[in-house]
């Protein structure tokens, strides 16, 4: 029999996701929770961190590693109130590092929460009607969904089945109001039931997003499960389903790779919540236990194969897909500025270089949070929309936010995930060194004349991939201080995986190795063609038809 991963065991034993994190929270010895519970507070949204650029002189001094936690909250959709994004605002500046993160799946993370503050930032997300329950864990996250509300009805429609998804797949265990909510229970829990889930919950994390096309802002082909809305007349009437997508990978090891998920076919939008629950059953039964590198459903897909896949699908929802239908997508990413809405508000489109609101910026926004009574929408690029703003108002938000919003085709078009200092997986820079990077790709794109054109560039600093690296036309990955795996080719719209093309480089060589690419670019593209596919039209890199073939097709000097 093969032996289920260490993780298997701590979910078991959990008492429905417990452990012993409420006796822990009490223990003033150390600013930490036992490595158990480190995995289970995960499922109430929670990530026990360091400072990692402390850790040297702390080690030196034989101090405990400089212990702080990540709260992540669950927000479908990324629809907040005006009041709920001062509550957070406030709770940032109470209880985190002053700043709030927004991240490339929709929501807000608090980071730099110490121990004693933990609990009562949890009430305080709890007080404005909010949670972090299952943002992270072997468990369905935060869905999200195209962010369209100048299509009112379509964008309804996509954000209430965000909530119905993540309704019918929030796990039932009443832990995370047990420890954060009420605050003293240590037992209980004998007596639950997950219905969907079980006691194990799934192999691994599993995502769900939401596209209105053409907008591909949620990249559907990275998730999980991506549901294609197919609008008659601008009613959504139904959704393609794609399954199988995800970025993550380890460097080194071939057999686990990036893949864009299958279409298998069309559901109503009634049946959308069924399915979701089908796949995620499955996922449960067939997913990988014993090997938490090969636990996505992607791979479970790959290893039983998509006919096999949709059989029992089929079987288990009892009635089949019908044949897929939804239009193709245009471009993923955001739009800046004003979008009119049919009713005459406005909805304002705020670049947020990486998603860090802070300083000056986090201030301008809740200026206009106190005067403005519509919503604050997180978008999946980690940008926000200033939604419903009436007429009259439009001058006052514009004024406040403009002066922070200005940034290069360049750089909106760019996205970095958090690394260092906070993530403790992160191999080398990224969210405090991609500005810099584009700083210097700004004067290239200068020089050859591109500054308006939109290129997308996403970096993270390891090959877990947050920041969905392998979908954007330049993508870099950490892979050491300083140095980068680099990648070219995947498609602006997201439907295509990019290719490796540098391997190891660091600031310079990157810049050596774009300047005459993004020249000849400028000079002989072909009308409307975007950069990704002129690196695959010239032989530059070859393309990746799907996630299988990721690490195939590369010159000898780069295979591995
Ligand atoms: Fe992620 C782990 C940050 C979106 C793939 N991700 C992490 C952790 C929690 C590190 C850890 O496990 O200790 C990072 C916390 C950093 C910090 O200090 O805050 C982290 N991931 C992020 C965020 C904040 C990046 C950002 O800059 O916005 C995103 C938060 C999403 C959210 O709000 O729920 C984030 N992560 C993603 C995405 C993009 C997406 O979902 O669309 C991916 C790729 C898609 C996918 O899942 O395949 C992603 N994160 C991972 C993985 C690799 C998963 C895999 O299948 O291999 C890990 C590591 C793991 O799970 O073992 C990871
Ligand atoms: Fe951390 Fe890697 Fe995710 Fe970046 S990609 S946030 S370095 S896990």
């Amino acid at each position: 029999m093969t032996q289920l991963s260490r993780n298997e065991h701590i979910k078991a034993d959990s008492r429905f996701l417990r452990g012993t994190i409420a006796e822990g929270l009490l223990d003033q010895l150390t600013g930490g929770l036992s490595e158990d519970d480190q995995q289970l507070t995960k499922f109430h949204g929670i990530y026990q961190q360091d400072d990692r650029d402390l850790r040297p002189e702390r080690a030196k001094k034989r101090l405990e590693k400089a212990f702080s936690f990540m709260a992540r909250l669950r927000v479908p959709g990324g629809v907040l109130t005006a009041p709920q994004w001062i509550a957070m605002h406030d709770l940032a500046a109470t209880r985190g590092n002053g700043t709030l993160r927004l991240t490339t799946r929709q929501t807000i993370q608090f980071h730099g929460l110490i121990k004693s503050n933990l609990r009562p930032a949890i009430q305080a997300i709890h007080a404005a009607l909010l949670d972090t329950v299952a943002a992270c864990g072997d468990v369905n996250r935060n869905v999200i969904a195209s962010v369209v509300p100048q299509l009112p009805e379509a964008h309804e429609a996509v954000v209430a089945l965000a909530n119905a998804i993540s309704d019918r797949l929030r796990p039932r265990s009443r832990a995370w109001h047990d420890i954060w909510i009420d605050g003293t229970q240590v037992a209980g829990g004998e007596e639950e039931d997950e219905p969907i889930y079980g006691r194990t919950y799934l192999p691994r994390k599993f995502k769900i997003a939401i596209a209105v096309p053409p907008q591909n802002d949620v990249d559907a082909f990275a998730h999980d499960i991506g549901y294609i809305a197919v609008l008659e007349q601008g009613r959504i009437i139904g959704y393609d389903v794609a399954v199988g997508g995800g970025m993550g990978m380890t460097h080194g090891e071939p057999d686990t790779f990036p893949r864009t998920a299958d279409v298998i076919g069309f559901c109503t939008a009634d049946q959308a919540v069924d399915v979701a629950e089908a796949i995620v059953t499955i996922q449960r039964d067939w997913g990988d236990r014993a090997d938490r590198k090969h636990a996505r459903l992607k791979y479970t897909i790959e290893r039983r194969g998509l006919d096999a896949f949709r059989t029992e699908l089929t079987r288990r929802l009892g009635w089949e897909l019908s044949a897929p239908r939804a239009a193709g997508f245009a471009r993923t990413g955001d739009a800046a500025g004003w979008q009119d809405a049919p009713d005459g508000t406005g909805h304002y489109g705020l670049f947020v270089e990486n998603g860090r609101v802070a300083g000056p910026l986090l201030a301008a926004l809740r200026q206009v949070a106190e005067q403005h009574a519509g919503r604050f929408i997180i978008t999946p690029n980690q940008n926000l929309v200033i939604a419903d703003v009436p007429p009259g108002q439009r001058a006052t938000v514009e004024a406040l936010l403009a002066p922070h919003a200005t940034a290069s085709r360049l750089r909106r078009n760019a996205m970095a995930c958090v690394a260092l200092p906070t993530c403790g997986l992160a191999l080398a820079e990224s969210e405090r060194y991609l500005p810099e990077l584009i700083g210097a790709l700004e004067q290239v794109v200068g020089r050859v004349g591109l500054t308006a054109d939109d290129i997308m560039i996403r970096m993270t600093g390891c090959p877990n991939g947050c920041a969905r690296p392998y979908l954007a036309e330049i993508g870099l990955v950490g892979t050491g201080p300083g140095l980068y795996n680099l990648y070219l080719g995947g498609a602006f719209d997201g439907t295509r995986l990019s290719k490796l093309y540098r391997r190891q480089i660091g600031h310079d060589a990157i810049i050596a190795a774009l300047t005459p690419l993004l020249s000849a670019y400028a000079a002989q593209r072909g009308a409307g063609e975007r950069f990704s596919d002129f690196v695959i039209r010239t032989g530059v890199v070859q393309a990746t038809p799907s996630g299988n073939r990721f690490h195939d097709d590369l010159p000898a000097e780069l295979a591995a």
